[in-house]
């Protein structure tokens, strides 16, 4: 695990060659930004960092490569935004869990589940994605697995009501934790942000706004569609945090960078296997290290 943000303080092959250029000259600002876009940084952005470089005084005085790799990768750890979502007290609290099919939500919240249960707190599960038969049942796999509770309600249920019930339950019992997981799509795109629209409404009329949080699975293998992807759960009903999920495999944190910059979106964890051990706070340090291996290649 984490091959990929192996401590690499020493600048590679590009950076050498960037170095060799010097930061003034012809083709300095074109090739960096080539590699910035390579490694899934939107152009823009891209664009941004080298004009900074550009606009800096010092850039003309670095003196070495070391001095160039630590000046881009503090230009682009300063765009990362991290976010903490573990729940920070024994209030009630419900974590409703988006994103599009396949990208990892239902696993993902099998993890953070082990990762609460561990914690001593009590979780439960709410089988919100109801549009398709094995949704419910794979969800059912888990707690079982965990031994935790689920509240569900079969294939082609009202998932709100799903979700409402598992609502009453945990406030009833005056402690827990509610994972709520939700279907990542419908026969089109507006049904999908409809349907979450008003299970947003239904929990809003249940719980406070600091007991609730809007989680969005980005896969981390996806490139720009990502963006995409964040900007449409984001418009619908505002994120929270991100798991990047898949980050194990060919991990490019390019992606995330372009989300954090344009859309303000922190992210909250990282997903690094199919085992219910393979979630992780998002380490800021690790994901500015795997964009510098991908840029430097
Ligand atoms: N390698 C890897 N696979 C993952 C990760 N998260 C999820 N998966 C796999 O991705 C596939 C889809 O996951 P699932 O949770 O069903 O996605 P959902 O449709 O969003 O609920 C499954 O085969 C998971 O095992 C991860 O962090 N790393
Ligand atoms: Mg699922």
């Amino acid at each position: 695990m984490f091959k990929w943000f192996r401590k690499k303080q020493k600048p590679g092959g590009l950076i050498r060659r960037l170095f060799q250029l010097g930061p003034h000259s012809e083709g300095f600002y074109e090739k960096l930004e080539d590699a910035l876009i390579e490694a899934d940084i939107k152009a823009s952005i891209a664009m941004e960092i080298s004009d900074e470089l550009r606009n800096s005084s010092q850039a003309g005085k670095l003196s070495s490569p070391e001095e160039l790799r630590s000046f881009v990768r503090d230009v682009i750890s300063q765009m990362i935004l991290t976010v903490n979502l573990d729940p920070e007290n024994n209030d009630n609290a419900i974590y409703l869990v988006l994103g599009v099919n396949g990208v990892g939500k239902t696993t993902s919240m099998a993890k953070l589940a082990r990762r609460w249960l561990d914690a001593g707190r009590s979780v439960s599960f709410a089988a919100g994605d109801t549009f398709r038969a094995a949704a419910v049942d794979q969800l059912a796999v888990h707690a079982g697995r965990l031994g935790i509770k689920i509240f569900q309600q079969g294939q082609g249920a009202d998932p709100s009501a799903v979700i409402f019930d598992g609502l009453e339950s945990i406030k009833a019992k005056g402690e827990g934790i509610l994972l709520a997981d939700t279907a990542g799509r419908m026969h089109n795109k507006s049904q999908l942000v409809k349907e979450l629209q008003k299970i947003d409404r239904v929990i809003r009329s249940k719980v406070d706004d600091p007991s609730y949080r809007r989680i969005l699975v980005i896969d981390a293998t996806t490139g720009q569609n990502g963006i995409q992807q964040a900007e449409v759960f984001h418009q619908a009903l505002g994120i929270d945090g991100i798991i990047l999920s898949k980050y194990d495999s060919r991990a490019r944190g390019g992606l995330a960078l372009s989300i954090s910059r344009t859309l303000g979106i922190p992210f909250a964890y990282m997903g690094t296997g199919e085992g219910y051990g393979d979630i992780s706070p998002m380490d800021p340090e690790a994901l500015v290290e795997s964009i510098m291996s991908a840029i430097e290649g």
